[in-house]
């Protein structure tokens, strides 16, 4: 007896991209996920003797997972301009790539000895056909990204893609085939959830917008109800991943000690941002502008960001508001 519940008519990364009208010709190796799930099996796992340009230690599997993008990028013929987390200038590959790729190979890379989910974050811009090919290039708002998304290399290993003007789509990795699968397609994100995602050890630098708004819901009156649960990975796109399916708010706030925030406005809060946006909610800097309408001025700039379910944002902006 056939059970009309199981699902035949499968879609996979490859056939989304191929029936998406927007599709861009990029098709996934898995090589990455590979790595990640091999870490400790093939000793990657552990510092790599060298450090990138902001000086943080790299990890072994930064290395690798940054030459395994950078290769694939390369060899795509697609891509003009590669800008990568681990690279302390734009790469310019020949040809006649018309795409700028950024790229965060693997976030939250101080978690993966603890064996913590993290991920590639990416986000691809189409150039002017007479684009010059230079780092400048990419100093853009993140409106003008045709693409954005990230991975998560967790329990399972999910892809989370949009497309300018389109929806968000999960993907799950089906390891004995080795595609991704659609799994969650137009992802939802809840308007409202009362759970806050911040490393709540930064508050001592914090401003005054930022304690007020953080105790606002700690320390709720009784006219705007139970204090919100406290999440926080460490790992921005299992942050991310799960104020994507569960709603509530995320920050990595500006602050005294980092007045520029901390993560990188090119390769970490643009495509979130679209993420986030895409699925019906909202990202913003610590100025409360849109966070897609933030250009930066180097590569690796960085800016301070609130973003997630649509009234929580809101009510960041208004506490921030009385602060201007
Ligand atoms: P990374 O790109 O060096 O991994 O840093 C980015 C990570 C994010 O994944 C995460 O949201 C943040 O840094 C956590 O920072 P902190 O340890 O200061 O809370
Ligand atoms: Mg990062």
């Amino acid at each position: 007896k056939v059970n009309s519940e199981v699902q035949t008519d499968i879609v996979t990364l490859t056939r989304y991209l191929t029936e998406s009208e927007h599709a861009l010709g990029t098709t996934a190796t898995g090589d990455f996920t590979y790595y990640i799930r091999r870490a400790t099996l093939i000793n990657l796992v552990g510092l790599a003797g060298s450090e990138n340009k902001t000086g943080d230690e790299q990890k072994k599997l930064d290395v690798i997972g940054n030459e395994i993008f950078v290769n694939s990028m390369r060899s795509s013929g697609k891509v003009k301009v590669l800008v990568s987390e681990e690279e302390e200038n734009a790469l310019v590959f020949g040809g006649s790539g018309k795409y700028a790729v950024v790229c965060d190979p693997i976030d939250g890379s101080s978690n993966l000895d603890a064996g913590v989910s993290v991920g590639t974050i990416f986000g691809i811009f189409k150039l002017d056909d007479n684009a010059a090919g230079t780092a400048d290039d990419v100093l853009l708002p993140g409106t003008e990204l045709v693409a954005a998304g990230f991975t998560m290399y967790g329990a399972s290993a999910n892809l989370v893609l949009t497309m300018r003007g389109g929806n968000v789509n999960g993907f799950t990795l089906d390891n004995a085939l080795g595609e991704f699968i659609l799994t969650h397609p137009n992802m939802r994100m809840p308007k409202t959830r009362s759970i806050y995602s911040v490393n709540e050890g930064n508050s001592l630098y914090w401003d005054s917008a930022c304690r007020e708004y953080f105790d606002s819901i700690k320390y709720p009156t009784e006219a705007n109800g139970k204090p919100y649960s406290a999440r926080y990975i460490g790992s921005m796109v299992a942050d991310a991943y799960r104020t994507l399916c569960y709603g509530g708010m995320f920050a990595y706030p500006a602050d005294k000690k980092s007045p520029k925030g901390k993560l990188r406005i090119l390769y970490e809060c643009a495509p979130m941002a679209m993420v986030m946006e895409q699925a019906g909610g909202q990202a913003v800097d610590s100025n409360m502008k849109r966070m897609l309408e933030v250009v930066p001025t180097h590569i690796h700039d960085r800016s301070g960001i609130f973003m997630g379910s649509y009234d929580e944002i809101e009510k960041v902006k208004s506490v921030f508001a009385k602060h201007q």
